[in-house]
């Protein structure tokens, strides 16, 4: 890590410590000076005695402006805690604490500042409190130092604060980069000479200049033309510090706090997701929908609806359950992204919790979210690969073509795709019917055998085609009465394609014939036409082939258009391929 935030109640030195520190006012507004009070999120960064390098988001204290200490801390992973000697712990340092908690931060030093201000036998007191307090959360175990910055105290050496913090740091775990890099933006504002900066933790994956970025919500297309982290320029930016990022395409006015700044593509934006919810222990009412709620995710505020999943409506103080969230724009999120739920009436910390399903599928009476991306394909039974990574943001293999398929989907797939192949039997199917995902199943069964654009279950294929075609009952029953064919009445589709594409059978206007039927009747049309080469009548056709009109009107209509004949007026005469007969005998 390379961030810390501080957290504690107003007016307890945060801001004190940060610039003695740092050397730098964590307080950049006038107001801020003015007021002696932190307002807005301070920036400052420091050289550590390891030489590791240290940036400080500086929080507020005060209660007023939680929602800017929310949107400092959402991306660390590791807190500057602390709590004045004089005053002891107050009601910010509960609720700072219980928010880190939250936000699943894992990490801390405590500051116990203004320690000139008291006498031993206080500190020690002050001190045994602090602990007592911090019992049973992530800061239990903590190094705690005793600091007092207008007398420099604690700021040097082993024991002091600058030491502590390097031991912290190696304690920390990396950021880690999985390629997913996301910048929740704290700051945007145009620099002299350089345009757009946006600030933030950068956490996820690295940022390289020159990158196509977008920015959510809103999908607006940046480019990044310069990256600077703590003071100096950089090609590249790591997860876990803090960058400023110039960009270029984007006005300043264009992009705010709360805004994320990601590749293209790499994520599922959602307005809808389900979570845990842990119900702070020392609220004094249950939660259920009724409420406004305000959810702090990344660096933003946003107003959402929320439901308590399954069959109960409401949560008790202390209990952790699961919810629905529905947010008013979508953003860039991922299970494991925590959030903190407040209700904005009574301006009070309800809880919060870690996303558990950005797209659920599920109605909220029967969703069960969790981190297992099993349930995740299961619930859809087939998921591209690259659609899982948004959904998860874990890296996913395919399993067939580019899905990741369920178990219990596939099987059903497979045999469904099984019957299909079966079912025409010793014609096969033809390919082209098959669907993409049934194309994929079909190089997994064994016994399936391809051939010139058809499947065959086990024991067919292309050999026993012919012979199976030939002996057909519909082209036995055309033979049999070659000029009054009957219709195809109860023949199976496949099996009347296959024995037209094989040229047994041919379509005549809509009659089918046997193709001996119509070369026979070619030969007698041939016939007849070397008795009158003038031309003959349709009846004369008719008669010759002892059928009806009805039956010659087809044949002949395929003779014009095939070249055996040619019309003129009422009229057929020879085409250029006529057959050829013997000549009459004069
Ligand atoms: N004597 C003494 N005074 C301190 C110490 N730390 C802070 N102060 C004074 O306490 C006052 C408040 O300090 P800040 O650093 O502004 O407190 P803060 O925690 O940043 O306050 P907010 O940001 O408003 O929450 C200032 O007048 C500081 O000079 C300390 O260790 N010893
Ligand atoms: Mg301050």
């Amino acid at each position: 890590v390379h961030v810390v935030a501080t957290a504690g109640h107003v007016d307890h030195g945060k801001s004190t410590l940060v610039e003695a520190l740092t050397g730098t006012d964590p307080d950049r507004l006038r107001e801020e000076k003015e007021r002696g009070l932190t307002i807005d999120l301070g920036y400052a960064w420091t050289t550590l005695p390891s030489g590791a390098g240290l940036a400080f988001v500086d929080v507020p204290g005060h209660v007023r402006f939680l929602k800017n200490m929310l949107a400092g801390v959402g991306a660390v992973d590791a807190c500057l805690f602390v709590v004045a000697a004089t005053e002891g712990w107050k009601p910010q340092s509960e609720e700072h604490l219980r928010i880190l908690e939250l936000l699943g931060i894992g990490h801390g030093v405590i500051a116990l500042t203004k320690v000139g201000l008291v006498d031993d036998e206080w500190r020690q007191l002050a001190e045994l409190d602090v602990l007592d307090r911090v019992a049973g959360t992530f800061l239990e175990g903590a190094e705690i130092v005793a600091v007092d910055p207008p007398t420099g105290f604690g700021l040097d050496g082993d024991a002091g604060l600058p030491a502590a913090l390097d031991r912290l740091l190696a304690a920390t775990p990396q950021a880690l980069d999985r390629g997913r890099p996301r910048l929740w933006v704290d700051r945007a504002f145009a620099a002299r000479g350089s345009g757009t900066v946006v600030t933030g933790t950068l956490t996820g994956g690295s940022l390289r200049v020159d990158e196509e970025v977008t920015i959510e919500p809103g999908g607006r297309m940046a480019r990044i033309r310069g990256l600077q982290s703590h003071g100096q320029s950089h090609a590249v930016a790591g997860p876990g510090r803090r960058v400023g990022v110039n960009l270029a395409g984007v006005s300043h006015h264009q992009v705010t706090r709360g805004q994320a700044v990601i590749w293209p593509r790499q994520w599922h934006l959602t307005a809808m997701i389900d979570a845990s919810l842990r119900v702070l222990a020392g609220l004094d009412h249950p939660v259920s929908r009724r409420g406004a709620y305000m959810a702090y995710i990344g660096s933003g505020e946003h107003p959402v609806n929320m439901r308590v999943l399954g069959q109960v409506a409401s949560l008790d103080p202390g209990q952790t359950g699961l919810v629905r969230l529905w947010l008013p724009t979508a953003l860039p999120l991922v299970p494991g992204d925590h959030y903190v739920l407040r209700e904005s009436g009574r301006s009070q910390t309800i809880g919060g919790g870690e996303v558990l399903d950005v797209a659920p599928v599920l109605p909220a009476s029967r969703a069960r979210p969790s981190r297992s991306i099993e349930r995740v394909v299961a619930e859809r039974g087939w998921v591209e690969a690259s659609e899982l990574e948004r959904l998860t943001g874990e890296p996913a293999t395919p399993t067939l073509g580019h899905w990741v398929v369920d178990p219990l989907a596939l099987r059903d797939a497979s045999a469904e795709l099984r019957a299909m192949i079966a079912g025409p039997g010793p014609l096969g199917l033809d390919v082209a019917l098959l669907t993409e995902r049934q194309r994929e199943i079909l190089a997994t069964i064994d016994d399936a055998r391809v051939d010139a654009g058809r499947v065959f279950g086990p024991g067919y294929g292309p050999a026993n085609i012919s012979s199976m075609l030939e002996s057909h009952p519909y082209l036995i029953a055309l033979e049999a009465s070659p000029f009054d064919p009957p219709p195809p009445v109860g023949v199976d589709p496949q099996e009347l394609r296959a024995l037209a594409t094989t040229g047994l059978i041919v379509d005549c206007s809509g009659t089918w014939f046997a193709a001996d039927a119509v070369e026979a009747a070619a030969r007698t049309v041939a016939e007849a036409l070397a008795v009158s080469p003038g031309g003959i009548t349709v009846s004369e056709v008719r008669d010759a082939l002892g059928t009806s009109r009805r039956h010659v009107i087809p044949l002949l209509t395929r003779f014009d258009a095939t070249g055996v004949t040619r019309r003129r007026g009422d009229l057929r005469i020879a085409g250029p391929r006529l057959p050829v007969v013997p000549q009459p005998k004069p």
